[in-house]
């Protein structure tokens, strides 16, 4: 049995699409099998600028999305990062071995700097891919399942992993990245060049796990398509690409049959059709969030049962960090 670690930021109340295809999903099958750790990584929401009023909300909202999309509280270890403290410390221990280079060369931290002057950019936005190292070294996990957004923090982190166990001895597995094939990269409705994304300021650009059904047809009805009209999966036809790949991610026809199933028909009956089978997807999701909502005493039950069970994991990491590096008195 592998060990299983993944998290995700509570930057918006719920999470998008992008999220649930290219990572919850993945998450709920792994968890059948494997020791699952998943978290709400609440101190990378910290990166970019935060309302101290809604963090702890949005946290909670976070986690009652990951159980409303199938996530099971008994079987996988679900908990908030920053009610285990191990992550930070540790994160100090990797911080001293990564190298300005690699974390210079991040193109998330390019993509998101790129708008701000220098000195307006948190140092946070800068280290969070070694916090992240922390995160799931700190389970000794073996495997990572994320977006393909996340690929190149996955390389930094075995890096990383690997650079610890050359220089202090054998102490953490390297982990592998988990990437599907397919919808690991969700683009923008209004924009298939560019992720779907919570933090975007175009309302368009995604669909919210909880959106009401009327709010999903508007946006799918308004998305963007490519010139031609054939439904096919294509390098030059990426807006249909992008949305053959949600219809397939919620629908379970994989894209071949949805082209074979659309041939000759045009992009306004494919989208009404992806918009009901979104609807139909997306309203038990929205039930069930809200009815774990309902009930926060319940939900805090939970949390505080996953913290509790990640720090014993996360400080058996930290004991042997510590024997590893120099750092426990030879009295003790
Ligand atoms: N567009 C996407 N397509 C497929 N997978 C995606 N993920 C994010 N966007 C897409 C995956 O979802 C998991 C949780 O993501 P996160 O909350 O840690 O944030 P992120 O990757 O930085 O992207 P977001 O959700 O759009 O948030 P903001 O705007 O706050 O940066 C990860 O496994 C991620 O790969």
């Amino acid at each position: 049995m592998s060990r299983v670690f993944s998290g995700v930021k509570p930057t918006a109340d719920v999470p998008h699409l992008g999220n649930y295809i290219g990572a919850f999903r993945h998450w709920v099958s792994l968890q059948e099998q494997h020791e699952c750790f998943f978290c709400v990584v609440d101190l990378h929401s910290l990166t970019v600028p935060w309302d101290p009023k809604t963090l702890s909300l949005r946290s909670r909202q976070t986690a009652a999305s990951l159980i409303a999309s199938g996530i099971d509280p008994e079987r996988s270890t679900l908990f908030l990062q920053s009610e285990v403290p191990e992550h930070t410390e540790l994160s100090w221990f990797l911080t001293c071995i990564a190298r300005m280079g690699e974390l210079s060369r991040m193109t998330q931290f390019k993509d998101k700097s790129r708008n701000d002057k220098g000195e307006a950019i948190g140092t946070g936005l800068y280290m969070y891919p070694v916090l992240m190292a922390a995160d799931v070294l700190a389970y000794r996990a073996d495997l990572v399942p994320v977006g393909d957004d996340q690929r190149q923090h996955l390389e930094l982190m075995r890096n990383i992993a690997d650079r610890f166990n050359r220089t202090f001895g054998e102490t953490f597995p390297v982990p592998a990245p988990f990437i599907a094939e397919a919808g690991a990269r969700i683009m923008s409705l209004d924009d298939p060049s560019r992720k779907m994304d919570k933090s975007s300021s175009r309302p368009n650009n995604l669909v919210w796990m909880n959106d009401k059904p009327d709010i999903v047809r508007k946006k799918i009805s308004g998305a963007v398509t490519d010139s031609g009209t054939e439904i096919k999966r294509a390098e030059d036809k990426p807006a249909i690409s992008n949305l053959l790949a949600i219809y397939s991610a919620v629908g379970g026809s994989s894209v071949e049959q949805l082209e074979q199933e659309y041939a000759g028909k045009g992009y306004g009956d494919f989208k009404s059709d992806l918009a009901e089978a979104l609807v139909e997807f997306l309203d038990p999701f929205r039930a069930r969030y809200e009815e774990i909502l309902d009930d926060p005493a319940q939900l805090d039950k939970l949390l505080d049962g996953g913290a509790d069970v990640a720090r014993e994991a996360a400080r058996e990491t930290m004991k042997i960090v510590r024997e590893a590096v120099g750092l426990r008195r030879p009295s003790r």
